[in-house]
């Protein structure tokens, strides 16, 4: 198959999905076309298989916000021309499901299928604001296939658009052999915490919707009851408010900010413990990821994580802003070392068993098999 992949290239889990999946199309022999305003950070321009074509967008006196979407289809029609793309998966509704349908109605003579995978804010946050609605809910509509990363998702897309339309839930998936706790290095480990101190982590783009203040109180408390370090991974508009909290709070020399990282394999190896204390969270792949090392995660009981964690199994879910009983659910597992074990274990195998990459990469290549093959609707 010749797939176009069109996502958003910053640090996201909705760029992680589509990179990681176009990655893993190509390695099955897929000819795959990125097609974004720059290299999605964890793609590989050097394997096999795996293209890249950068929408430039022409900035004009006249054009207070220059147009990409219209670029980006502009892109997107020389690229399916060129390279006889037959199928373009649009990640993120906005602005790419429009871009896409708008290429295949610009190129209405090349039978071109289109496949919308809804991450989350696309639909929650950005799609239901006023401004996008309905541009958003005609991205939705003219998809050949429209795909959510969890149930909830589904559920509050069909809501909050009053749409019928079939769409399937395919879960994110991470790589369970880059992410083990068999990458666990201990000289790594011990550059963040000397011995008989818990690691803790948190990973995000630290927008207002990941709650890093309430990260920084639990730790708090966390670090009042026992050592540790908190480790704060990625970067964002509420990191300033984070460090001056923790600034604060006096624990400057207890966290670390180790900025935004391309692949956090090697880091959530060396953890104990993650906090993901979302206001809402469509998927979480941080937590997935984090389960597949076989580190626990403390959330909140938002969106589609309850689908991803397992409370009291795999860690625990909590009401948005529960600080206490997130805190002693903390410090709870970190004290027993025969119970985190437990649910080291229990992550592990979750993420293994319901998540692994193969598996749902198999998915995706049958449904692109499924809606090339079907017939056209004219
Ligand atoms: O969380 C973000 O702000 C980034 C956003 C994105 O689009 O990159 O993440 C969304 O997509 C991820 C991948 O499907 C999901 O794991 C995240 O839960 C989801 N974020 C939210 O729903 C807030």
């Amino acid at each position: 198959m010749k797939i176009a992949i069109v996502c958003h290239p910053t640090y996201g889990g909705s760029g992680v999905v589509a990179s990681e999946l176009g990655m893993s199309m190509a390695a099955r022999d897929h000819e795959v076309h990125f097609v974004s305003y720059q290299v999605p950070f964890r793609v590989d321009r050097s394997q096999p298989n795996v293209h890249f074509h950068e929408v430039e967008v022409t900035s004009y006196p006249l054009f207070r916000y220059p147009p990409y979407a219209l670029a980006l289809a502009t892109k997107l029609v020389s690229v399916v021309r060129a390279h006889g793309v037959r199928l373009i998966h649009a990640h993120y509704a906005i602005p790419h499901a429009i871009s896409a349908n708008l290429t295949k109605q610009m190129c209405c003579d090349c039978g071109i299928r289109t496949v919308t995978t809804l991450h989350g804010t696309d639909i929650t946050i950005v799609g239901s604001d006023h401004s996008f609605a309905e541009v958003t809910r005609f991205g939705i509509e003219g998809s050949d296939s429209v795909t959510a990363v969890s149930e909830d998702l589904a559920r509050e897309t069909r809501k909050a658009f009053d749409i019928t339309r079939e769409i399937e839930v395919i879960p994110n998936f991470v790589d369970t052999v880059l992410y083990s706790p068999e990458r666990r290095d201990e000289a790594l480990r011990r550059r963040f915490v000397e011995d008989g101190e818990a690691l803790v982590v948190h990973i995000s783009n630290f927008r207002p919707v990941k709650r890093v203040l309430d990260v920084v109180r639990v730790f708090e408390r966390i670090r009042a009851s026992r050592p540790a370090k908190l480790l704060m991974v990625g970067t964002g508009p509420d990191r300033c408010a984070a460090e001056e909290e923790i600034s604060r709070l006096g624990l400057s020399d207890d966290v670390h900010f180790v900025g935004a990282v391309a692949g956090t394999s090697e880091i959530l190896a060396c953890c104990d413990l993650m906090l993901l204390p979302s206001e809402n969270e469509s998927f979480g792949l941080v937590a997935l990821e984090a389960m597949a090392c076989g580190v626990p995660v403390i959330a909140t009981r938002a969106g589609g994580i309850p689908e991803v964690v397992t409370d009291r199994e795999t860690g625990y879910l909590e009401a948005m802003g529960d600080i206490d009983s997130m805190s002693r659910d903390a410090v709870e597992l970190l004290s027993s070392p025969e119970m985190h074990r437990n649910f080291s274990r229990a992550a592990r195998q979750r993420a293994v068993d319901l998540f692994d990459r193969d598996a749902i990469v198999d998915r995706y290549e049958a449904l692109y098999q499924r809606i090339l093959e079907a017939p056209s609707e004219e």
